[in-house]
């Protein structure tokens, strides 16, 4: 069913991806579904990107289709959801690192289902995340970051969140393409997610009362 939408959107057809994911809105597709298919043509647009065969601005593009498709779905999902707000969460890309395609899905899922999100944006240093959880008090904070040298970036930015006296009261979750086991350990985060959906999983199991 979402076959033509991933194959669209791999192939950079703009315009035939978008209507092929309102046609699939319309038909009464799961929104979730619709954005795991969003989710697998990015895997192979990275990849196309990796081989040499994409540039940066396919990838531009690409990222362009996944926003465009996300608004789409975001008021439909919201106005079901919209009673079940469950707890805050602060989503960032740390320091040095600006890829950010995963954590807008992964701020997407959350705020579709009733989570209140603040999303401070990409190369964030440990400061920024320290002022913003003062000010905006979130149960849950998770860090983004693909690149090697961001696990150093998430390792002082938990480090400055736990110098700020700010530890016990918050579940730090942390997320991209490389992240491992592994990383967890290195950073001192409480958990690692591979993808959004478990993100959202380990969200709802930590606040959002499942
Ligand atoms: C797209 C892309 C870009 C785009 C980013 C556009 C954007 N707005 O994000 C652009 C072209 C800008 C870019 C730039 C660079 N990139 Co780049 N990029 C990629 C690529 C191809 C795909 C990443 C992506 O969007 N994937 C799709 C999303 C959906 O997946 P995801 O991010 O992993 O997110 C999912 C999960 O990980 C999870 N998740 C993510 N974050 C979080 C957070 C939390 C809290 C949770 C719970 C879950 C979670 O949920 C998401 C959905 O399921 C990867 C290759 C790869 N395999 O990852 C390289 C890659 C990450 N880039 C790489 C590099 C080297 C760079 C550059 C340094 C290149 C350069 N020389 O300029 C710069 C980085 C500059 C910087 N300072 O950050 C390397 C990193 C190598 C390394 N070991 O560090 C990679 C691995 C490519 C490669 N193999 O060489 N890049």
């Amino acid at each position: 069913m979402t076959e033509s939408l991933i194959h669209t959107m791999v192939e950079m057809q703009e315009a035939e991806a978008l209507q092929r994911a309102k046609q699939l809105l319309d038909e009464g597709t799961d929104p979730l579904t619709i954005l795991k298919a969003c989710s697998t043509a990015m895997e192979t647009v990275g990849k196309r990107f990796e081989s040499g065969e994409y540039f940066l601005p396919n990838l531009m593009l690409a990222g362009e289709m996944l926003k465009q498709i996300s608004e789409m779905i975001k008021p439909l999902v919201r106005e079901e959801k919209i009673e079940a707000e469950r707890g805050r969460v602060l989503l960032g890309t740390v320091k040095g690192d600006i890829h950010d395609i995963g954590k807008n899905i992964v701020t997407f899922l959350l705020e579709t289902n009733g989570f209140e999100v603040r999303d401070i944006g990409i190369d964030q240093p440990p400061e920024k995340f320290v002022e913003a959880i003062e000010d905006f008090q979130p149960r849950v904070v998770g860090l983004s970051g693909l690149l090697t040298l961001a696990f150093e970036s998430m390792k002082e930015t938990i480090q400055a969140i736990e110098a700020a006296g700010l530890r016990e009261e918050i579940r730090i979750m942390i997320g991209g393409a490389q992240v491992t086991e592994k990383v967890k350990e290195y950073t001192g985060a409480d958990a690692y997610s591979p993808d959004a959906v478990a993100g959202l999983r380990l969200t709802k199991r930590w606040i959002g009362g499942q």
